[in-house]
């Protein structure tokens, strides 16, 4: 029966932890997804987490089924946390909001629901290069991908004229992925400024604006900063489509806290677009899981807990630039080398793209094997566009992880 079935490739990210897994050498460091690590190279849960977590056992709460668009208290303090309090209660009235199965669950309703209803385009514009999941989520949910500029390769920074040449030469009314924040696999996002400019350029051409948020509070430490982009355009009037992920701020991975936001223009069109949301999650997966939920609305709504979430917030993106400070710092002053590493204290968030690897499309023969040299010579995992999860190092093997990569590029 299965005869015709042809085996596929695995995952290009998580497949590398497969691979990490099974290199006996004590050496070996992996770089590939990317999840938050402590000190020691361990995954982190917050202690805000943890107190929530023990509050609600005490509760004793029952573990009847969510409604379809999920906890109320949940999406509610999800929407606050990312347009903004105040934009809430002044424009509340008009945002359909779903929890959905974390990030990714929310970029499939999204897809979806443009595949479905959105009259103008059936072509989604991401970033070249951008997270390897937006094609495929993308395309099954029916949508035709396309690319806009993004990376710089020759400065390991922002193509800004490229990308605003590409989104103004795309069609009217066209669908635009933007990363709100912390770009995953490059770590380059725009200046606010140039957010400015986007939010205008969008407008001048009437895209749609589809915000993907994986990683608030990662990019600088502080929530309210890495909401600019989505804020700035919820201002000025784009009604854009927001997916949130919990999984990365909150640590919050396994258990699916994310939600799908959508602005529309009065309550009369919130409850038409609500209800094909509705339509449209129920034979997908009916109602979503309710623990991780409970969990971030708990840390989002109760003061202490809120305040230490947000300390601890800051401790992991602190750590992180620590991290990239000391990569950088090894390679230039203890093994002297010549090469430009500004990119890896300039970029931000979870990643670091090296430039071992400049272009994600067509990677150049030289660089993929010097990506493929440091996973060979010195097990360092990492993805072969030369992507490294900075939360993957530590100041144990920050040194090591230096001197394989100017071993590789000197
Ligand atoms: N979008 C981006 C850019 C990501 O890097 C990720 C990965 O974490 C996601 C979305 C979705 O992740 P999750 O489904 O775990 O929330
Ligand atoms: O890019 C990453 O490493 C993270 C984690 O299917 C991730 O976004 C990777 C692959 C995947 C789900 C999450």
């Amino acid at each position: 029966t299965w005869a015709n079935v042809e085996q596929g490739p695995p995952d290009a990210i998580l497949g590398i932890t497969e691979a990490y897994k099974k290199d006996t050498d004590p050496k070996k460091i992996n770089l590939g997804v990317g999840a938050y690590r402590d000190d020691n190279g361990k995954p982190y849960v917050l202690n805000a987490v943890r107190k929530a977590e023990q509050k609600l056992l005490n509760d004793k709460l029952d573990k009847e089924y969510l409604p379809i668009t999920g906890l109320a208290s949940f999406t509610k303090e999800a929407g606050k946390l990312a347009f903004g309090a105040d934009f809430i209660s002044s424009n509340g009235g008009n945002i359909v909001i779903s929890q959905s199965i974390s990030g990714t669950g929310a970029l499939r309703i999204g897809g979806s629901f443009l595949g479905r209803f959105y009259p103008h385009a059936k072509t989604i514009y991401v970033p070249t290069p951008t997270w390897g999941n937006h094609k495929a989520v993308f395309s099954d949910s029916g949508l035709g991908v396309a690319q806009y500029r993004y990376f710089d390769k020759n400065t390991n920074g922002l193509d800004f004229n490229g990308m605003k040449e590409d989104i103004l030469n795309a069609p009217k009314n066209s669908i635009i992925l933007l990363h709100a924040c912390a770009h995953n696999p490059t770590g380059v996002d725009p200046t606010p400024a140039q957010w400015d400019d986007l939010s205008e350029l969008l407008k001048e051409r009437s895209h749609f604006a589809f915000f993907d948020m994986a990683y608030q509070g990662f990019a600088s430490g502080d929530i309210d900063k890495d909401a600019y982009a989505v804020r700035k355009f919820a201002s000025d009037g784009h009604q854009v489509i927001l997916c949130q992920s919990f999984a990365k701020n909150m640590g919050l991975y396994g258990e699916r806290a994310g939600a799908f936001s959508l602005i529309t223009s009065n309550p009369k069109e919130k409850a038409a677009v609500e209800s094909q949301i509705k339509i449209l999650i129920r034979p997908m997966y009916s109602n979503p899981p309710v623990n991780g939920a409970r969990i971030a609305s708990l840390v989002l709504s109760d003061p202490a807990l809120r305040s230490e979430w947000l300390s601890e917030v800051k401790d992991m993106a602190n750590r992180i630039i620590t991290m990239r400070e000391k990569l950088q710092n090894h390679l230039v002053n203890d093994f002297q080398s010549k090469k430009s590493w500004n990119h890896i204290t300039d970029q931000i968030g979870m990643f670091c793209f090296t430039g071992l690897a400049p272009d994600q499309v067509t990677i150049a023969p030289q660089n993929t094997f010097k990506a493929e040299r440091l996973t060979r010579d010195f097990h360092v995992y990492l993805t072969k566009d030369g992507r490294i999860s900075m939360a993957g190092v530590t100041s144990h093997n920050v040194k090591y992880l230096a001197e394989a990569i100017h071993e590789v590029t000197k």
